[in-house]
């Protein structure tokens, strides 16, 4: 499946106390945060707490064999041994946020998601039919640590931990096996199932009226959760821009490389 859309919302409520110090990168202007998809983009400051709530619409669609598009007939019989194939899962993620600062250096975040997704199938007979799970996913905390914030530059190293909150065995009715439920595929379960470790740099540099971002980001699993597997060790690599546009206003972009590891 590739073809993805993501639209992001965020409402968040910041209590500060900003400290405008011309020689020093800082979050309280506009343009001080990253794209909303970006985590522990920002550091606060001694004694600031921040919530967030974020919501993600993702679709997929479409069938790729290897980095070919091709119908969804190619992966069923007669041409190939597959009575079933997925054609769209839509995906709805809530998350909430919560950042608080014990010290200037170091920056303690929380998060939490409810996910509710949707796979929509064909048959090799023509037939159509959709798969639903939803929950509460795995639970993240970590600290953040500020090495250093002057000339404008600050650089900030992640480290946390994914409790694995969400569930591994998520069940639905498909066609062969009505009445009876059976276990979903992986990208319907709803949590990794293992600890994970969850390790970023990030750099930040601001200008007048521009703000750049890079942070390394990769999720690191660990053992096999209870049903006899890992998801694969995921790596990327972002990169952002934000422009003030105003001192209530900024606009952003970004762009990211990432991989994943095999099952
Ligand atoms: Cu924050």
């Amino acid at each position: 499946m590739k073809k993805y859309i993501y639209a992001l919302f965020i409402v968040a409520t910041h209590f500060f106390y900003a400290q405008e110090e011309n020689t020093k990168w800082t979050g309280s202007r506009p343009d001080g945060h990253a794209p909303i998809s970006v985590m522990g983009d920002h550091t606060h400051g001694k004694g600031e707490v921040m919530f967030s709530y974020r919501y993600m619409y993702m679709n997929m669609e479409d069938l790729n064999r290897g980095s070919e598009n091709v119908p969804f007939s190619n992966a069923l019989r007669p041409n190939d041994v597959y009575m079933v194939t997925p054609t769209s899962m839509p995906m709805n993620m809530h998350m909430l946020g919560m950042m608080y600062a014990p010290s200037d250096k170091i920056t303690l975040v929380a998060m939490v998601n409810y996910l509710s997704s949707e796979m929509d199938h064909i048959t090799a007979m023509g037939g159509t039919f959709t798969t639903e799970s939803s929950g509460f996913g795995d639970t993240k905390i970590s600290a953040l640590y500020k090495f250093f914030n002057k000339n404008k530059q600050q650089l900030q190293a992640q480290a946390g931990i994914s409790i694995p909150t969400g569930s591994i065995d998520k069940m639905d009715i498909i066609p062969a096996s009505a009445p009876n439920q059976v276990i979903l595929p992986y990208p319907m379960q709803i949590g990794s199932g293992t600890w994970d470790t969850e390790l970023a740099l990030t750099y930040l540099k601001q200008w007048n009226i521009i703000s750049y971002g890079a942070q390394a980001r990769t999720t690191l699993r660990i053992g096999e959760n209870d049903n006899e597997y890992r998801l694969g060790n995921k790596y990327s690599f972002n990169n952002w821009l934000a422009v003030k546009a105003a001192d209530w206003l900024s606009f952003s972009g970004r762009v990211e490389l990432g991989a994943i590891d095999k099952i």
